[in-house]
């Protein structure tokens, strides 16, 4: 054994070899986040893409979350790619998931400027053309989840930033009646569904926000049936808007509700443990001026997992937006949720009952160590794993075997390789690592998720 070879006395060796650490969790592990929401009376929601709603990804989006928005599938582009030829089976997937797991959805949306098929934005249409194809669209859209849906982003991004009204297809076709018109044929198409009218940068109190809020103040006058306003929220780490629950509450004081709709908190990458907890110091702002206000319906995260977040294409050298990173381990941002809806910061992992993981020193020597960790399970089973733990004197792994590791600081986290993500009911799984050490090498506590 390379142990003996390397010249460590042995009572030093035995104590390596007997010591198993079995994982402490890190948290009491709290309900899921839906349960924690709802006995709030709020909506906690994701984003998410059809064609990904199984696996870990279904697990966690089915059990952490009340309310699911389709990200792209429910668009024009997506339903109606050529005139009159539809597609909504990403659409009707993900309705049929959410209604399989007792959850909400939000429709998103109807009437907007991106996503388009090019056959809308191609043509070339008079009002009256451009009129009964929105209306026709609604009709034929809202209608077949009628019923079905919780709320719809009816028109969505339809201001410039300093509050003018965006020049778009709807607009320049149809002046700004077009939202009005939208969300009369909204109303009509299905009776039950929330009406939102949605847009960014209008979280806080600003000149965008201000047009937005005088829109709904004259739609409410007028008897346009509004019921909602979504705030999207694609924030900056370290920058929620001082003023967004007042703005919240602005909202909710002309009678309508407010959703926080697509919230993300994006950095610069990499990550690390400082922009972390400030990512999760944001999430619990936005969160808390949420719960803070009767009216807010609730938040939705644009996407749960930063393997599945729109930030990385867009804003090169951006990301980790999201509260789960891309292995699915929940981030500080997932705990700070769970705090900000009451719960104590556990939890978020796919379930680990009835398996443990145990660490071991196997070998040591001079600068460098060769660890092991195997996860158990009795009366349980894992479909993926992740190990994780916090080195407490500046180890450092070098190399794994059947796992993937990455250590940041000193939080390493360690997921199953493609071939070792299932452990049985009385099955384990073992992977090792190299690691180096100076000074001690003492054995982490290892969290299991
Ligand atoms: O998440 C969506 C991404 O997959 C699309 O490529 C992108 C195209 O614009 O749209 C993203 O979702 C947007 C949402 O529909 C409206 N608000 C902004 C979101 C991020 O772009």
């Amino acid at each position: 054994m390379r142990s003996l070879r390397s010249g460590l006395p042995l009572a030093a060796l035995v104590t390596c070899l007997v010591t198993l650490l079995t994982a402490p969790p890190a948290h009491a592990a709290d309900p899921p986040l839906r349960d924690l929401a709802a006995a709030k009376g709020k909506v906690i929601g994701t984003a998410v893409t059809g064609s990904k709603l199984t696996g870990t990804y279904g697990d966690i989006a089915g059990a952490q979350f009340n309310s699911l928005t389709p990200g792209n599938a429910m668009k024009w582009g997506s339903v109606e790619p050529t005139r009159g030829s539809f597609n909504w089976a990403e659409a009707d997937q993900i309705v049929n998931f959410a209604e399989a797991h007792g959850q909400q959805v939000r429709g998103h949306t109807l009437v907007w400027h991106s996503q388009n098929p090019s056959w809308l934005t191609n043509g070339t249409w008079t009002a009256s053309q451009l009129s009964q194809l929105m209306n026709d669209h609604i009709a034929l859209e809202v209608g077949r989840y009628k019923g079905r849906l919780a709320a719809w982003d009816v028109v969505n991004e339809a201001f410039n930033e300093d509050g003018t009204y965006r020049p778009t297809l709807w607009y320049n076709g149809l002046g700004s009646g077009y939202i009005a018109q939208a969300l009369t044929a909204a109303r009509a198409a299905d009776p039950a569904a929330k009406l939102y009218i949605n847009d960014y940068n209008v979280e806080g109190v600003n000149a965008k926000s201000t047009a937005l809020y005088n829109l709904v103040k004259s739609l409410k006058a007028q008897g346009v049936p509004i019921d909602g306003v979504g705030l999207q929220a694609h924030l900056i780490v370290g920058q929620v808007p001082s003023t967004l629950q007042q703005n919240i509450q602005r909202f909710a004081d002309l009678g309508v509700d407010v959703a926080v709709t697509e919230l993300d908190i994006r950095m610069t990458l990499p990550s690390d443990s400082t922009k972390l907890a400030q990512q999760a110091a944001d999430y619990k702002a936005v969160m808390n001026a949420c719960v803070a206000v009767t009216r807010c319906a609730g938040v939705t995260v644009w996407g749960f997992t930063d393997s599945d977040s729109w930030i990385p294409s867009t804003f090169p050298g951006q990301g980790a937006a999201t509260p789960y990173d891309e292995n699915y381990a929940p981030k500080p941002a997932y705990h700070a949720i769970a705090e900000a809806l009451g719960g104590s910061g556990g939890g978020g992992g796919p379930s680990t009952d009835g398996c443990t993981a145990a660490y071991a020193v196997t070998s040591q020597w001079n600068t460098g160590f060769t660890g092991q960790v195997t996860i158990s399970c009795s009366g349980g089973t894992l479909s993926s794993w992740r190990a994780a733990w916090t080195f407490g004197a500046g180890q450092q792994v070098t190399q794994a075997w059947n796992a993937t590791c990455t250590q940041s600081g000193a939080a390493v986290s360690c997921s199953n390789a493609s071939y070792n993500g299932t452990v049985p009911d009385g099955g384990s799984v073992t992977f090792g690592f190299n690691g180096s050490w100076s000074g001690s090498n003492p054995l982490p506590a290892v969290e299991l998720g």
